[in-house]
């Protein structure tokens, strides 16, 4: 394809930096803007880009009608009406890896060049850990994988430095996926939509219709049948097939109750991950066996089977990996197992939907109760979904941060909870409470920013404390 240009990048954080190498390697004429004096990667910039125009202050001052395409990055809100004149024009950084792989197959075709296949993912939680469990179960069966976008590694820079991968397996976010005209992508699953980023996409109808984006020109959508919202649009005819951890008790025995090709099913207390082929049932293997805890986690187990099913991978591999893969830091990580009480940092709930997710996956698992950590930034959110699995699971709600008393006040008197300022008072006192069988819960359903730099330090403070208090002050005992 003829090079385009010029162009505006906007932004020059991970992805800028990203979409800036790749213009530049292909000799695109470009600008970089950025409304921060000093950004990051401005001087590695100068090096691999001396040609590149750069702009930092702000974009009204900037005549962004003379660009022939403007190149946003995530975090830009595309509403602003600074992009009024150019709004035809907008895309984002999926959308130029895209086109890079149409471009690579449409210059290979004489080559027998086979496109690498793509997976991608999306959904308000869960995304970090279904993506790295389909990357890690792709690079048991074998295959060379390159796995990225909004976990950490840009796509594009994905593409430059593993050219010869095999398969993408790219995290998408909403903000990512509503400036991405068309995925095509092999394989596009939507986990699940409960609230967060609702003030940049205009509510839960927007924020929805970013997401599905994911599915444009989709060779197979995987969805979650227990989550209506993740369900391409009716009129969207692209294939689909379904997950659902949902049970049903049927003459004392648990079985399937809904169309999912992908669920859970077996008898008595013994349940196993199946799936719904065309002789019957195949059971893949029990649900027990796959390592990381709670029914939200086999749900995720099920959507990587769907998926890694779907690019042909082996079963026994993703067995394989189920069995062995124990998770990301911060999210469900179990840190200590002292005096009978489990002590779990799921630092990375940092909204209502995750937050019950944790409740409601690892609640029904403990022979005791839960001792909730929760508060932090409340984004404006609706704490009250929390009331019920709390009222079947907590001994106690211990709020901390800056939503303490909008928490507080969204759960009903027959919960307990205490009101504390920090996280460590949060610990000290859960401490004192948690009784043999418990688990101490940090899934704060609130971000971080009133009181830690992100997520992962407040995920670290309560590591830490547990190792100081919990774990080195109970091991002489
Ligand atoms: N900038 C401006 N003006 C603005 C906003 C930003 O000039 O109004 C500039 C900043 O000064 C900075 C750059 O833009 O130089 C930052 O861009 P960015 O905020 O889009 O962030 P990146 O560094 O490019 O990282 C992005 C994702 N960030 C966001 O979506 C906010 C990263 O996801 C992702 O890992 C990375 O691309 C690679 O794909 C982070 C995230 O928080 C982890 N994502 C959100 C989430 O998971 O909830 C969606
Ligand atoms: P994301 O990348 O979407 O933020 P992560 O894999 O980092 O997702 O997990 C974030 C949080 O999502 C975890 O801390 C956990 O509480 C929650 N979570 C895990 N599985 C599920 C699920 N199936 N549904 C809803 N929330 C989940």
């Amino acid at each position: 394809m003829l090079a385009k240009g010029p162009t505006l990048v906007v932004g020059l954080g991970v992805s800028g930096q990203a979409i800036a190498q790749h213009l530049s390697d292909r000799g695109i004429d470009f600008t970089v803007a950025d409304t921060r004096s000093a950004p990051p990667g401005l001087e590695r910039l100068r090096e691999y880009a001396p040609q590149a125009s750069v702009y930092l202050g702000p974009l009204e001052a900037l005549d962004l009608s003379r660009f022939d395409e403007v190149v946003l990055s995530p975090g830009i809100d595309p509403r602003q009406a600074v992009f009024d004149p150019v709004r035809e024009r907008l895309v984002g950084e999926i959308a130029l890896f895209v086109r890079a792989l149409d471009e690579r197959e449409a210059d290979s075709l004489h080559k027998q060049y086979k496109r690498p296949a793509l997976v991608a993912i999306t959904g308000s939680n869960a995304k970090s850990t279904v993506t790295t469990l389909v990357a890690q179960m792709a690079e048991r069966a074998g295959l060379h994988v390159a796995v990225g976008g909004n976990l950490g590694t840009a796509a594009l820079t994905l593409l430059r430095e593993q050219p010869n991968a095999e398969l993408y397996v790219l995290e998408l976010s909403s903000f990512q996926l509503e400036t991405t005209p068309e995925l095509k992508a092999d394989v596009a699953c939507f986990l699940n939509l409960s609230e967060d980023h609702l003030d940049r996409h205009d509510g839960m109808l927007g924020y929805q219709a970013a997401k599905r984006a994911v599915f444009r020109g989709a060779g197979l959508a995987v969805i979650n049948a227990d989550d209506a919202w993740s369900w391409p649009a009716e009129d969207d005819l692209v294939s689909r097939v379904s997950f659902s951890v949902q049970l049903d008790v049927l003459e004392g025995q648990k079985s399937r109750n809904n169309a999912a090709e992908w669920c859970l099913a077996g008898k008595g207390g013994s349940l196993s991950l199946c799936h719904v082929e065309a002789q019957g049932l195949h059971e893949i293997m029990p649900a027990e066996a796959v390592r990381l805890a709670g029914r939200h986690n086999q749900a995720n187990a099920l959507a990587a089977l769907a998926m890694g099913t779907a690019i042909g991978l082996d079963e026994a591999a993703m067995v394989s990996e189920l069995e062995s893969f124990a998770g990301l830091p911060h999210r469900g990580e179990l840190i200590a197992h002292r005096h009978g009480v489990r002590w779990i940092n799921d630092s990375k709930g940092t909204n209502v939907g995750a937050t019950l997710a944790a409740i409601a996956g690892l609640g029904p698992t403990l022979d005791g109760k839960l001792v909730l950590l929760a508060g932090g930034q409340g984004k404006g959110a609706d704490f009250s979904p929390l009331a019920a699995p709390l009222l079947d699971y907590a001994r106690e709600v211990v709020v901390f941060g800056q939503a303490a008393a909008l928490l507080a006040a969204a759960l009903p008197d027959s919960v307990t909870v205490t009101r504390v300022n920090t996280l460590i008072d949060a610990l000290e006192h859960a401490q004192q409470v948690a009784c043999p069988g418990d688990c101490v819960l940090l899934s704060p359903a609130c971000a971080s920013l009133d009181q830690f730099a992100n997520y992962m330090v407040r995920g670290d403070v309560f590591r830490d404390w547990v190792a100081q208090h919990v774990v080195i002050e109970s091991a002489g005992e």
